[in-house]
């Protein structure tokens, strides 16, 4: 009870949240009713009952119809406010969310309608609930790095709303070397830059994404674990992992949670952090997370400390912000 507290008190930053995964089915069928969406699944029952997944595939498929509410501005807007005032709930402080433009604009809403609605409620979370945040554009690795290419040069008038890239989507069979040229442009506008690594892919994919897209950060990174000598790379660079136990096992990255690696990884020297990734998919927020790694895992204190220690060093904030937290 005392860890559980502790947890939930904490000044947290969440690194690894994408805004569609946020959507919760209540406001998923307002939202379709708003602007006149018919929905395969009759009620909200129906729809969280086919939240049942073997692997990200199966989550995906649904993900990406559950996105499909989101027309108008507003919508953007209603999901972005729902998530800030949902975590400021989980004393999370700061927010780095990712959101998946191409799915969007593939359905005909401009970039301006997304940014625009998700932006406007990221200025009323820092106004109203004083949560400061970044916003990350991430692309989609089941489609081809030109696709990415033509989402990067649409976004140009949008750069300065922006504060980073990503990489997202079906890992196996989309390594990171598809998406060099993409990132390097990034990294050249001088955005900082992350990618989902070894999720389900292998370490190799860890050090492609390291290697040839030089990012910042790692989402995910469980199958680093299988190269020792990649986790003494990650280890020695203070890289961060932003790791998301209930997505893990709901994805079955895990088998159960008294299996996940995130204590192994602070062993190890790594600098993991708890994540939500998709909340209303995944059974739970931040704090959700946390419950679930103290009620299966042996966490201490300094584990819990750790572990909201890293969220905010491996945030895109400056140094002086940071020290506020630290
Ligand atoms: C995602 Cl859990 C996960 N993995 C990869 N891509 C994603 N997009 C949304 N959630
Ligand atoms: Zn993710």
């Amino acid at each position: 009870a005392e860890l559980l507290q502790l947890a939930q008190r904490m000044p947290k930053a969440e690194l690894h949240l994408h805004i569609e995964g946020s959507l919760e089915p209540e406001l998923l069928f307002r939202l379709a009713d708003r602007n006149g969406i018919r929905l395969n699944y009759p009620d909200v029952n129906a729809l969280r009952a086919a939240y049942a997944f073997n692997n990200l595939q199966e989550f995906l498929d649904i993900y990406y119809i559950g996105m499909s509410v989101l027309r108008e501005e507003e919508d953007f807007y209603d999901l972005t406010w729902a998530y800030l005032e949902r975590v400021h709930r989980d004393n999370v402080v700061h927010v780095e969310i990712f959101f998946d433009s191409q799915a969007h604009l593939d359905r005909g809403i401009p970039l301006e309608v997304q940014i625009g609605g998700i932006r406007r409620a990221l200025r009323d979370g820092l106004a109203q609930l004083g949560i400061s945040s970044k916003l990350i554009l991430s692309f989609l690795r089941h489609l081809p790095e030109a696709h990415a290419l033509e989402t990067l040069a649409l976004a140009q008038p949008f750069l300065d709303q922006l504060d980073g890239f990503g990489l997202d989507s079906s890992e196996i069979g989309h390594p990171p070397e598809q998406f060099a040229r993409v990132f390097a442009r990034c990294r050249e506008l001088g955005f900082r830059v992350t990618a989902h690594a070894g999720e389900e892919g292998p370490a190799e994919y860890v050090r492609q994404a390291l290697d040839l897209l030089r990012v910042d950060r790692i989402d995910h990174g469980n199958h680093s674990l299988d190269d020792a000598a990649l986790v003494r790379r990650l280890t020695a660079e203070g890289k961060i992992l932003t790791v998301c136990p209930l997505s893990n096992l709901k994805l079955r990255v895990v088998q159960t949670m008294d299996r996940h690696p995130i204590l192994t990884m602070l062993e190890r020297g790594l600098k993991a952090t708890v994540n939500s990734d998709d909340p209303a998919y995944f059974g739970g927020y931040v704090n959700d997370n946390y419950r679930a790694l103290i009620a299966h895992l042996p966490v201490t204190r300094e584990d819990l400390y750790r572990l909201a220690r890293n969220s905010f060093e491996g945030a895109w904030i400056s140094e002086e912000a940071k020290a506020t937290y630290l």
